[in-house]
């Protein structure tokens, strides 16, 4: 049986300004062409499914059009599966409306009381089951997981895990007494430990979540994990714990674009190095029971690529280069940049999606940096640093108490707009 595992779609995220739901929709197009050439058995998705949880009308109409033709295909003379779980971006509860009056290939399992209760696909001789977890929100999940383990649960997303796991496990070991082959996966959106991380996957570590460390899935008797979150495809060591184990093949698909300048490849191509899984169980055979193969998403989107060097250098050097590409320039000058030099990389790049500024100095390296936005936690700390930044020097306490009262008024108004 074969399955494609895909995750972090994140239909409606918009990237520096820019509207990406043109190449969403060229990614989805070409995932749903893959899914027929190479016949496809399964599709999981494994969480962030939209960016928000109140996504746009737009975002919605073209994830509905996309699940109308997923829903709707035929593999090999019988209808896709499909087994979608949301992640930490989605809402749980608005991606799961009226999941059970979906038709009986289609899985949104949203509901984390259902954890165990795999999705069970039999197509010809083969037999899967597909153990599909939301993302397990410690705070919202915990009443369910204790309710169903009989013992209490940390409030951590490793407890939470845990507990899940036990339920997965103790239902696998039924299933196994009544049919040794079945083969088992689990698609669950994780923070697994010692795994690569890149900026647009926020959210995960706020609110007391953290990760999930790699050994608990090791004597889970899983074949496959099919993991979501992360947003570069890699895969996951799991460790052997004893030695008669057979870890899982823990795998992330990694996003469908790149969402963020960390993603970019080097060198830096088309598409930006974005995958999905093909997965083939055989559990008739034992010692591999199923392999995995990377499948680049072709959705056209430009290659990112971040340059560094003076104004001149980059329009004479890097420009003919990347003229195309979507850039993150760092302008490296002494004084001052001109209006006319702006005016220049504007026309020598089509595509500048951020700027900043890297004042030299001829005796210390780097006087003044512009500071980088995303990289604070709340509206104060921007503030501090544009003082820092402008003046040379920290704020002061008479400064800050008037920045703070700012910030404060500004929220309070937001707050008095969002009631109404
Ligand atoms: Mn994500």
């Amino acid at each position: 049986m074969r399955m494609l595992h895909t995750s972090d779609w994140h239909i409606g995220r918009r990237f520096r300004g820019l509207d990406l739901l043109d190449l969403q929709a060229k990614a989805l197009d070409w995932l749903i062409d893959t899914i027929q050439q190479e016949h496809v058995d399964v599709l999981c998705v494994g969480g962030d499914i939209y960016d928000l949880p109140f996504p746009s009308a737009k975002a919605v109409e073209l994830f509905s059009t996309v699940f109308e033709r997923l829903g709707s295909l035929q593999v090999n003379g019988h209808p896709l599966q499909i087994v979608m779980v949301p992640g930490n971006h989605d809402s749980a509860a608005r991606l799961g409306v009226g999941s059970d009056l979906l038709r009986s290939n289609i899985h949104m399992r949203c509901n984390v009381a259902a954890i165990a209760d795999p999705v069970d696909i039999r197509i010809n001789n083969e037999h899967l089951l597909v153990y599909a977890v939301p993302f397990l929100d410690p705070d919202t999940s915990r009443q369910t997981l204790e309710q169903l383990t009989g013992h209490a649960v940390a409030s951590s997303h490793a407890d939470a895990m845990r507990a899940a796991l036990e339920l997965i496990e103790a239902n696998l070991q039924q299933q196994r007494q009544a049919d040794p082959h079945v083969a088992a996966t689990m698609l669950v959106p994780a923070y697994v430990s010692g795994t690569h991380q890149v900026d647009s996957e926020r959210g995960i570590c706020v609110g007391g979540v953290d990760s999930v460390p790699a050994s608990l899935f090791s004597d889970s008797q899983l074949d496959y994990i099919a993991l979501g979150h992360l947003h570069t495809a890699q895969q996951v060591t799991i460790p052997v714990v004893a030695a008669d184990q057979r870890p899982p093949i823990a795998q992330y698909s990694g996003a469908i674009l790149a969402y963020s300048f960390s993603e970019a490849t080097v060198p830096p191509r088309r598409g930006n190095g974005k995958q999905v899984m093909l997965v083939d169980f055989d559990t008739h055979d034992a010692a591999t029971p199923c392999t995995v193969q990377a499948v680049d998403v072709q959705s056209d989107q430009p290659a990112l690529v971040s340059l560094t060097d003076t104004v001149q250098n980059l329009i004479s050097k890097e420009a003919p280069l990347h003229r195309d590409d979507w850039v993150s320039l760092t302008l490296e000058t002494k004084g001052p940049i001109q209006r006319r030099e702006y005016q220049q990389l504007g026309e020598a790049f089509h595509h500048i999606l951020e700027k900043r500024v890297v004042y030299m100095d001829s005796k210390r390296e780097y006087k003044r940096v512009v500071p980088e936005v995303a990289t604070y936690a709340d509206e104060l700390g921007i503030l501090e640093s544009f003082v820092q930044y402008s003046y040379g020097r920290a704020a002061t306490d008479a400064e800050l108490k008037v920045l703070r009262t700012a910030v404060e008024r500004v929220h309070a108004k937001q707050a008095a707009s969002d009631e109404q």
